[in-house]
């Protein structure tokens, strides 16, 4: 197993549209691995592989405090969502920063398992937020553009004058 990096906003990179995942195989299963250690390491709560820059529709996420509820999310399709619920929302690329953002309270997804196997997971609380959260990332899009345009340049500037500093 390993570590992957986590890219950095802002870097291009986050900005590209992860394309379907066409066969679910052993390569697959590996970069899953990868994915959880580095997101157990992090710690985080969810990872979309787009945040190490592998641009395919591959998603995970445990929000339990055991880190015994993994869930594999592949080619994720939200098919039903309901409600309104604003979260205090942090990303693993954008560290440090912590922020407001409402999006749906429930949903129901439907995706590939790690075993190319469809199933439908339904979601609220924190785990639909994630999930919402992660579905974005394979769009391209990191939760800070849900912010002020000023909010925005802001962050921009924090991290990259972080980034200076730690050079
Ligand atoms: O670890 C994470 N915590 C989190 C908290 C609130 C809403 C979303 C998240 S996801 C984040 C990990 C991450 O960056 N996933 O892309
Ligand atoms: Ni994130």
């Amino acid at each position: 197993m390993a570590i992957l990096k986590i890219l950095q906003y802002p870097d291009e990179r986050l900005h590209k549209v992860a394309k379907k995942v066409l066969q679910v195989d052993e390569t697959t299963r590996k970069l899953v691995r990868n994915m959880a250690e580095t997101m157990y390491a992090a710690p985080g709560v969810g990872l979309a592989a787009t945040q190490v820059d592998v641009h395919e529709q591959i998603i995970i996420v445990d929000v339990s405090e055991t880190h015994d509820q993994l869930k594999v999310l592949i080619n994720p399709e939200i098919i039903a969502s309901s409600g309104d619920s604003d979260c205090e929302e942090g990303c693993l690329s954008v560290p440090g920063i912590f922020e407001t953002v409402r999006r749906a309270a429930r949903i129901s997804v439907r995706a590939l398992d790690e075993n190319g196997k469809i199933f439908t997971l339904d979601a609220e609380g924190l785990l639909a937020v994630c999930v919402q959260h992660e579905i974005d990332h394979l769009r391209g899009k990191v939760f800070v553009e849900y912010l002020s345009q000023l909010k925005q340049a802001r962050i921009r500037a924090k991290l990259k004058k972080r980034l200076r500093e730690t050079m």
